[in-house]
C-alpha cells in the first residue's frame, strides 16, 4: 500500500507535520532534502510545489498537498482520533481556525522572508536592518498569541495542532531563549509538548 511521503528539511515547518503524524500514530516516509540548494531534489520539489517550500506532502493516492495548515486540516480529517483540530461542533473550533491561520498567514512568512535577506536584492547594511525590523515585527505578532493563550494547552483543556506549531516555531528566530522569556505562556505549552516521548524524539533530533 502507498504511504504518505513528507518532503521536509531539518528544523523546518515539516517538523510540525512529523509531530502530527506521530500524534496520529500514522505511517509516513520522510524525505529530508536541502530545500533551497539547487540540484535534482530542489527541481523535484519545484515540480510538486511551485513555491519550492517544505512541508510538501504526497498523499497515498498521489495527490500533492502543500501549506502546513492545509496538511494539518487534512490529517485532522484523516485521523480524527488524534485530536489535531477541534471538531466542527466544538465551541473551540472558531478560535482554532483563527489562530492556526494567524500563525501560518502572519507569523510564518516573517521567518521565511527573513531566512535569506540577500534574496530581496538588499546590500549588506540593509539586509541587517531588514532582518532586525522583521525580528521586532515578529515579536509583536507572537505577543498577540501570548495574550490569548489558555492553559495547559493553547485552547484550554484539549490539545490541538496549534501546540505543535508552538513547539517548533519557538526555536526559530529570535531563538529559544528570547522566545521563552517574552512568551512564558506559549513556552509552557511548548515545554509540555517536548515532554511527550514521541514528540521529544523528533524535536531533540532537530533543535
Ligand atoms: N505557508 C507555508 C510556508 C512554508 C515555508 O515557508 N517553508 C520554508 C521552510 S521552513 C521554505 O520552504 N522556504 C523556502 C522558500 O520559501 O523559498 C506553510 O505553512 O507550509
Amino acid at each position: 500500500m502507498s504511504k504518505y511521503v513528507l518532503i521536509g528539511s531539518a528544523g523546518c515547518g515539516s517538523v510540525i507535520i512529523e509531530l502530527a503524524f506521530a500524534r496520529a500514530k500514522a505511517a509516513f516516509v520522510l524525505e529530508q532534502i536541502p530545500y533551497i540548494e539547487p540540484g535534482p531534489e530542489r527541481d523535484r520539489l519545484l515540480e510538486l510545489n511551485p513555491l519550492g517550500q517544505v512541508p510538501t506532502l504526497i498523499l497515498p493516492d498521489g495527490n500533492i498537498l502543500t501549506e502546513s495548515a492545509a496538511i494539518i486540516l487534512h490529517l485532522a480529517d484523516a485521523f480524527p482520533d488524534a485530536g489535531l483540530a477541534p471538531s466542527a461542533s466544538d465551541p473551540h473550533r472558531p478560535q482554532f481556525l483563527r489562530w492556526l491561520v494567524y500563525i501560518v498567514g502572519a507569523i510564518y512568512p516573517v521567518s521565511t522572508f527573513g531566512d535569506d535577506p540577500a534574496r530581496w536584492g538588499l546590500d549588506e547594511a540593509n539586509q541587517k536592518k531588514y532582518r532586525d525590523s522583521l525580528e521586532e515585527y515578529r515579536l509583536s505578532l507572537w505577543k498577540n498569541v501570548e495574550e490569548v493563550a489558555d492553559e495547559p494547552w493553547f485552547l484550554g483543556e484539549n490539545f490541538s495542532a496549534i501546540d505543535l506549531y508552538l513547539a517548533v516555531m519557538r526555536n526559530w528566530r529570535p531563538g529559544l531563549g528570547a522566545f521563552n522569556s517574552h512568551f512564558p505562556k506559549l513556552a509552557a505549552i511548548a515545554d509540555k509538548i517536548g515532554k511527550e516521548p514521541a514528540f521529544a524524539e523528533i524535536l531533540d533530533r532537530d533543535f
